[in-house]
């Protein structure tokens, strides 16, 4: 299987490269943020508590989360991998899905972290909040707090998979083909 973890900071186009590899590649998405919004369009238990902390740029406690990826993958066995879309978000999700994987004998094939710069990024989120609806893509505080969950809980897991040299680092400025086409030159490689 090629288990592939999408990785960057808010607005960097994870999903928006991930709905395209997942057809060239026959993977499975999953997407943490999408399962939290389908939630909380539902108005699902989780989608409540997801809710507050999604909405303010914060992160949605870990325990909820670990355990809503487990429910994902397990929903699709017998597939050709995945792409990991918004997870792991911190080291204790990292941590937890390779223990996971490891006990399906499975590993993570690399991480792929899409670097782009601040203020490009918040401009792509405010110009995305203008028709999104996203609370969290509307308001130019709300953003700058995501970026700070990202500095300060997210940005280490690349040093965490720079260990186990599965770290891939791609420039995430330029056309979404482009952009497709640097992250296929390493996913042909892993
Ligand atoms: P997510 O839904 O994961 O998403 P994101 O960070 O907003 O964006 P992404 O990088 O996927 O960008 P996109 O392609 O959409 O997270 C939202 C929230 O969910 C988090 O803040 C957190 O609260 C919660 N959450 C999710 N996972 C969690 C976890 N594991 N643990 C705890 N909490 C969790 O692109 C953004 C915009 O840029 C789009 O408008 C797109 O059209 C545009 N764009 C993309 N590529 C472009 C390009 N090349 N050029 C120009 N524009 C581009």
């Amino acid at each position: 299987m090629k288990n592939i973890v999408l990785f960057g900071p808010p607005g960097s186009g994870k999903g928006t490269q991930a709905e395209v590899l997942k057809d060239k590649y026959n993977l499975v998405h999953i997407s943490t943020g999408d399962v939290f919004r389908y939630n909380i369009k539902n108005e699902t238990t989780l989608g409540k508590l997801a809710k507050s902390y999604m909405d303010n740029g914060n992160l949605v406690p870990d325990e909820v989360t670990i355990e809503m990826l487990k429910a994902e993958v397990e929903k699709n066995i017998k597939v050709s991998g995945f792409i990991f879309d918004g997870f792991p978000r911190t080291v204790s999700q990292a941590e937890s899905l390779d223990t996971f994987l490891k006990e399906k004998g499975e590993n993570i094939s690399g991480m792929i972290a899409l670097e782009v710069t601040e203020d490009l990024l918040v401009e792509r989120l405010l110009n995305r909040g203008l028709t999104s609806g996203r609370p969290d893509d509307q308001d130019e505080g709300k953003i700058r707090n995501r970026f700070n969950e990202y500095q300060t809980k997210t940005a280490i897991l690349e040093d965490y998979y720079d260990k186990q040299h599965k770290y891939y680092g791609v420039n995430g400025v330029g056309s979404i083909e482009d952009i497709t086409k640097r992250i296929s030159q390493v996913i042909d490689k892993l």
